[in-house]
């Protein structure tokens, strides 16, 4: 069964309304705050739809996070059964320091067909649609993976362009690109956007490589199956992690993931502008209303758009 088509607009109308809320906050060098607000604007439209809607993927466990907290139901309670994948605000340091890229991101798929990830880091290695299949592997060297897309895009290293947390961790990887010369993008933080790179026309990125968030890995490829990406992740767990993992069920802790398991079935995929950034318009705040730009997708519907829109204040 596929996700009716009328909630993609609801779950737009999440996003661009939690991106409203952080907006408030552009500049104010609050991230708390700009958080909380994202988190509350999401959940008061989430209560809205009619649905049985349950946070898999939110703002922590019940006891550290007041909402939006993992296994929080929301919705009317009528409607389809759906799991929520949130980030209300990917990117809190953007919005704090008025910088671009930040987003509001959720996802949305069928009762336990998202990959319920802890919220620890992950190693995750992406590339575009139209490849063949399991091409690249977070257990080749970055040199091989490298040749592989070159290969596979008849093109040469120097031509491609790999997009990364600018971390220390990554200084390895980030030599053995700069060796093979290849193009780099460096990126402060919001590795949701990172990924959704490859798959933008009017960006040059080819893979995305490197340790991030495990939420924000599963958004991404909750984002990546509607465009027929490919995404592959392991989770990076210290040995207190490794106990809650084991609590959430994870019995292989080394397991690679492909992007079928994190995402099984059909999924719908929002994100909303808050500051302006490469994929999309941050909110513009007028008097009486305000404008969103939101990158909209729905796998089964096969809609991929830039989502538009005006509300009255
Ligand atoms: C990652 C990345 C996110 O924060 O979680 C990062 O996935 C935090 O990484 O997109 P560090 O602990 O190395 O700072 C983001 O960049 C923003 O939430």
């Amino acid at each position: 069964m596929s996700i009716k088509p009328e909630y993609l607009k609801l779950f737009v109308k999440a996003t661009e309304m939690a991106a409203y809320g952080a907006s408030k906050f552009i500049g104010k060098n609050d991230k708390i705050a700009a958080d909380q607000a994202a988190v509350d604007f999401m959940r008061t439209e989430f209560n809205k739809i009619d649905m049985e809607g349950k946070v898999v993927i939110g703002e922590g466990e019940m006891d550290e996070a007041p909402m939006l907290f993992i296994g929080e139901k929301v919705g009317t309670n009528k409607g389809q059964k759906l799991d929520l994948a949130v980030d209300p605000l990917e990117g809190t340091n953007f919005v704090a320091k008025n910088l671009p890229n930040s987003f509001s991101v959720l996802a949305a798929a069928e009762e336990n067909k998202i990959f319920f990830a802890p919220d620890t880091y992950m190693e995750k290695i992406a590339i575009g649609p139209n490849l063949p299949k399991n091409l690249v592997d977070l257990d080749n060297s970055v040199e091989k993976n490298i040749s592989l897309l070159a290969e596979a895009k008849k093109t040469s290293p120097d031509k491609l362009t790999v997009c990364i947390l600018d971390r220390p961790r990554h200084h390895k990887i980030i030599s053995a690109l700069k060796n093979m010369n290849v193009n780099l993008k460096l990126i402060s933080d919001g590795d949701v956007s990172g990924i959704i790179y490859i798959v933008n026309r009017n960006s040059p990125v080819d893979m995305y490589m490197g340790i991030g968030g495990g939420p924000e890995g599963v958004l991404a490829a909750a984002a990546l199956s509607c465009y027929g990406g490919q995404i592959q992740t392991r989770l990076v767990l210290d040995t207190d992690e490794a106990g809650r993992a084991k609590k959430m069920g994870i019995t292989d802790l080394k397991r690679k993931y492909n992007i079928d398991d994190m995402i099984k079935g059909d999924v719908m995929f929002c994100a909303t502008a808050i500051t302006n950034g490469d994929l999309a318009n941050g909110i513009k705040d007028h008097k009486d209303y305000f404008e969103t730009s939101t990158i909209a997708l729905h796998k089964d519907g096969k809609i991929n758009t830039l989502y538009k829109n005006k509300h009255k204040k």
